[in-house]
């Protein structure tokens, strides 16, 4: 596709920043232009549940217009629902161990084959630790969070109240050690090993959720959030290089403009499918200076929050 708005069109609905009426002028183009679902088809070969969800919203046209070799994932929209086989919660309980924070058992209805829900935490999701960031940059290993300068705050920090708990997590600037060079975004990473888990031979799937919020102080207050799960095989240390040269199995990523009210939070959520030679999935959740860059010296962020970051695996049933 040649078009460069088809082209804006499909990026910001894949990050999900865009407004209703370009979503309408995206449904028409699909509607009219094999070649632009040609290109979202194409666009969405490495993220199952980004392709599940361009069938669900914007392809279900071809089914009228077209026979086409669909690339259809076998994670339908209806399957996807986060419930866990008996055999995946004993594989993933034992693997994860002290990852999993209180394993809720839920059998979804007498007819289906019975399933249990796990959430799986991610360690200090709530930010009630004190401890808000072990390292700058990249973490080379599981159970810490790692990124540029954020700051762990009490419940009430500039009228917002924290999510759950008594502390919240705030973007602080755009940089960790030293701030070298200009930025426009402050975020923190974290990673989930996986390589011991076994599903039995069933697709697992990652959902990430994250709750953000922000103060309003005036227009230049910056709005947009955002959060990525990206899977992996190799060794947690390579995570740096491998993220950096694009190397991910799966892998999805969400950004939302936020409102101004300090008094609702706004949940970003995001699935993925997670293909068996992962080893490790890295999280990570980001404040944007998408409205005013400021220098790196000066105070990047108004008041901008998170908080309430969870991590789930899951697996489908047949
Ligand atoms: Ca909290
Ligand atoms: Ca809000
Ligand atoms: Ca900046």
């Amino acid at each position: 596709m040649t078009d460069p708005t088809g082209w804006q069109l499909i990026e910001d609905w894949r990050n999900g920043v865009i407004s209703d009426d370009d979503f309408v002028a995206l449904q028409d183009l699909l509607r009219e232009d094999p070649e632009a679902r040609q290109t979202l088809r194409r666009s969405m070969t490495m993220d199952s549940a980004l392709r599940d969800r361009a069938e669900a919203e914007l392809l279900a046209v071809e089914a009228d217009t077209e026979v086409v070799g669909k690339q259809t994932s076998d994670l339908s929209a209806s399957n996807r629902p986060r419930w866990l086989s008996a055999a995946a919660l004993i594989a993933v309980g034992l693997f994860a161990g002290c990852l999993c924070t209180g394993v809720a058992w839920a059998y979804a209805n007498a007819n289906s084959v019975s399933s249990i829900r796990l959430p799986v935490s991610l360690w200090n999701g709530g930010f009630e630790s004190e401890t808000e960031s072990a390292a700058s940059g990249y973490p080379d290993g599981p159970g810490f969070w790692s990124g540029d300068q954020v700051e762990v705050v009490e419940s009430g920090h500039q009228g917002v109240s924290s999510f759950e708990g008594q502390r919240m997590l705030r973007f602080v600037q755009t940089w960790g050690d030293e701030p070298e060079r200009r930025g426009a975004r402050s975020n923190q990473w974290q990673i989930v090993e996986l390589s011991g888990v076994e599903t039995g031979g069933e697709k697992l799937m990652a959902t990430l959720t994250a709750r953000f919020n922000r103060i309003d102080a005036g227009p230049d207050t910056d709005t947009v959030f955002r959060i990525e799960i990206q899977a992996f095989s190799g060794d947690p240390s390579t995570a740096e290089t491998q993220y950096d040269s694009d190397s991910h199995l799966s892998g999805t990523v969400l950004k939302k403009s936020t409102d101004g009210d300090p008094l609702t939070w706004e949940e970003l959520e995001v699935t993925t499918s997670v293909p068996p030679e992962t080893d490790f999935l890295l999280i990570g959740f980001y404040a944007h200076e998408d409205v005013v860059d400021d220098p790196p010296t000066a105070p990047e962020f108004a008041g901008h929050y998170v908080d309430g970051v969870e991590l789930e695996l899951s697996t489908i049933n047949p």
